[in-house]
């Protein structure tokens, strides 16, 4: 599946690009059962949250369940990638699903990703993609992720470990850094239905606030790293920073149900 120009040149733009009914319902609920199954597991890479103990993030899927097996192969997300990043080889660099539990899914603070791929995995260059599949309908109350449109176009904007806010320890940019930012480029906020695909740049601005609502929002995320970028840092698990640098070869299926 290759994108069509206006939304490449969208992606350039502002960072981001989102279609929607890229996946099936019935691709959906394969997904979802499959998240279950792996989420049910007393497995490391289950991160919960640091208030309630609801589940967080799942990650290192592709290994421990052959449908995220075949999802990261899967030409819908491939195709694109490799059209955006160039023809160059890529690996699965981190696979995960992010829940946001109903009513106590906590926030993802402002970030971008090459700020923690920088600086614990060694990476070099911000030449990632994060390829996102809503696996349920997003919406303004559930935990959306926001960008600051174009705000990959600025450069490095300073960043702080933040170890405190949540479980999960993040590389951050001050509300102080985004604000101004935001105010002159604007927020997109990335609602949309079940099987919309979403994807981001690396050096995109992006946030999500907690789930203040009864509908879980749980959104798979594939990032896919070009082999010649590969991290160079060992320090993290395996699962946060894949070390297979094994080139991803697109799948010939055209869906996720055999
Ligand atoms: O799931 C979220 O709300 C945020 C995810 C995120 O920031 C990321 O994938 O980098």
């Amino acid at each position: 599946m290759l994108l069509a120009d206006h939304d490449v040149a969208q992606f350039h733009e502002l960072g981001f690009v989102m279609i929607e009914g890229v996946f099936s319902d019935g691709e959906v609920r394969l997904l979802r059962d499959a998240f279950e199954s792996v989420s049910r597991s007393d497995h490391p890479a289950n991160v919960v949250e640091k208030h309630t103990g609801a589940i967080r993030t799942a990650m290192g899927l592709h290994r421990r369940h052959a449908v995220f097996d075949r999802l990261v192969r899967d030409r819908r997300l491939v195709e694109p990638a490799v059209q955006l990043i160039g023809d160059q080889q890529l690996y699965a660099q981190q696979v995960k699903v992010n829940v946001k539990a109903a009513e106590v899914g906590e926030a993802w603070q402002w970030h971008y990703d090459f700020a923690t791929h920088h600086h614990e995995d060694g990476v070099v260059l911000p030449l990632a993609l994060n390829l996102h599949i809503f696996l349920d309908d997003v919406t303004m109350d559930n935990g959306p992720l926001q960008f600051v449109r174009g705000s990959h176009l600025v450069g490095a904007h300073e960043t702080f470990l933040d170890t405190e806010t949540t479980s999960y320890d993040l590389w951050c940019v001050s509300d102080e850094v985004v604000q101004p930012l935001a105010d002159v480029n604007g927020v997109y906020t990335a609602t949309g239905a079940a099987g919309s695909l979403l994807i981001f740049g690396d050096t995109l601005l992006h946030a999500s606030p907690p789930n203040t609502s009864a509908l879980d929002r749980r959104i798979f995320s594939l990032i896919l790293n070009p082999v010649a970028n590969a991290s160079t840092i060992d320090r993290r698990h395996d699962w946060q920073h894949h070390r297979e640098f094994v080139p991803i070869v697109a799948s010939s299926a055209t869906s996720l149900l055999l």
